[in-house]
């Protein structure tokens, strides 16, 4: 079943109409709205007017995280404040975050793409959604739990944490779908088990997962373990949030990007060209109908590749491959986000500590665990080692409280990690060894 068949459907000539004429009228709005566009605009050269194929696309400039960045918080938005009806923000210290705005029509549309999300992957009004995703400032908890109500269906609005609690529910009330983080998925199975619970028994029968990389092989773990059918969900805050691909069930093969409202390019990181279908390379955006922060080729530093040919469940639109890497150094760790230079800016912040640091990401069970070295300066080594613990405890305390994941901290010797001559190794990822 497919939920809004008309444009889940559209012949390609069409679909590329609708885009031109969204792109025309996004880039009128961004030029007469937002100083930074029309600056970036003006640099180029190049005015709206100039817009009379999809092929002039290229001649745009870029948006990246840090122009949203340079104008926290509402510097990007493009309509009035009072038609700003919620906001959500990226984990970041002060300052770093990014902040999202939304007018009640781009809620509505977010709202659709998820409902269109939850009938790919099989669900109808009739289903119980078990939402697993966190609620708050994040984008995943609220985003799919209003596409559920739209699609009529029965939204059971969990969030994380409190996992024996989850199973519990998940056997009293009997939800036939979850929305989670993959790796959440296979911590609740362990949990389950543990508790002598077997989720083949449940009426569970299909998995939504996202927000951070996964594999095949995963799935097919996730599937054979807990007898559901697991597909794949991704979005990012500037975007929108969740819902701005999702995987069909039928073909499980690629995520369907909603092209009528996010205009999808790869590009090549290192010089900005576009690359071919089938090509991988970064994934970069333009959100043809969002009013509240509308971007023009945005960056996502999500490396994919995009795939035209037709797809066995019906509908037309074009498939992005399962996320394969980033072009820059952020890391996921439980479905957020973290810079490593989020990391150095609280070091700076707590005295004693140097900026020689490292981040070692390992995966113990299905969990990720994050570890940051920091070598302490000549003074903090020769004082008290309560006072070394006390350090420590504050860095772990501050890591939690503005990135909102939670690290061992471990303070070692001046001089004792390793310097690098080039780029500095920040991270160690032992994930996946
Ligand atoms: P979300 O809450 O949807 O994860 P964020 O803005 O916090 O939104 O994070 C977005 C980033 O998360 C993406 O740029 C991508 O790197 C990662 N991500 C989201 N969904 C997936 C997915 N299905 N597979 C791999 N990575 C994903
Ligand atoms: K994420
Ligand atoms: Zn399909």
């Amino acid at each position: 079943m497919i939920y809004n068949v008309d444009k889940e459907t559209l012949p390609r000539e069409d679909m590329e109409a609708l885009q031109l004429r969204r792109l025309k009228d996004l880039c009128e709005r961004v030029y007469a709205r937002v100083p930074f566009y029309k600056k970036k605009f003006d640099e180029a050269g190049i005015t709206p007017a100039d817009i009379r194929s999809l092929n002039d696309l290229q001649y745009l400039p870029f948006t990246e995280k840090q122009d949203l960045r340079n104008h926290y918080p509402y510097g990007m938005f493009a309509v009035p404040k009072e038609n700003i009806v919620r906001l959500h923000a990226s984990s970041g210290t002060t300052g770093r975050a990014t902040v999202v705005g939304y007018t009640q029509r781009d809620l509505d549309i977010w709202a659709e793409c998820i409902a269109r999300s939850l009938m790919m992957a099989g669900a109808t009004r009739r289903d119980i959604i078990h939402n697993a995703y966190g609620y708050g400032l994040f984008t995943g908890g609220l985003g799919v739990h209003f596409g559920a109500e739209k699609l009529g269906a029965t939204v059971v609005p969990v969030s994380g944490g409190a996992t024996r609690r989850q199973i519990s529910l998940l056997k009293d009330f009997g939800p036939t779908v979850i929305c989670c983080t993959p790796s959440y998925m296979i911590f609740l199975h362990e949990t389950a088990r543990e508790m002598g619970i077997d989720f083949r028994e449940l009426p569970l029968k299909i998995g939504v997962f996202g927000a951070e990389p996964w594999t095949d092989e995963m799935r097919r773990d996730i599937e054979a373990k807990t007898g559901i059918t697991a597909v794949n969900i991704y979005g990012l805050s500037e975007v929108m949030g969740p819902g701005v691909s999702m995987e069909c069930h039928e073909a499980q093969c690629g995520m369907h990007i909603y092209e009528d409202h996010f205009l999808p390019e790869i590009i090549d990181p290192s010089n900005g060209k576009a690359m071919g279908p089938g090509e991988t390379g970064e994934l970069v955006f333009t959100t043809l109908t969002k009013e509240g922060i509308p971007l023009i080729r945005y960056r996502t530093k999500d490396l994919s590749s995009l795939n035209y040919t037709p797809c066995v469940c019906g509908r037309s639109t074009v498939r992005m491959d399962r996320i394969k890497g980033r072009s820059d150094d952020m890391l996921i760790i439980r479905g957020v986000n973290v810079f490593p230079s989020q990391i150095e800016s609280l070091l700076l912040e707590t005295a004693g500590l140097t900026p020689h640091y490292q981040i070692i990401v390992r995966r113990e069970g299905p969990l990720d665990t994050m570890e940051v070295q920091v070598e302490v300066d000549e003074k903090m080594f020769s004082d008290a080692i309560k006072n070394l613990q006390h350090r420590e405890r504050e860095l772990q305390k501050n890591i939690k409280e503005f990135l909102g994941v939670t690290a061992s901290v471990k303070l070692v010797e001046p001089q004792s990690i390793e310097r690098s001559v080039g780029k500095a190794k920040r991270v160690i990822d032992q994930r996946g060894e």
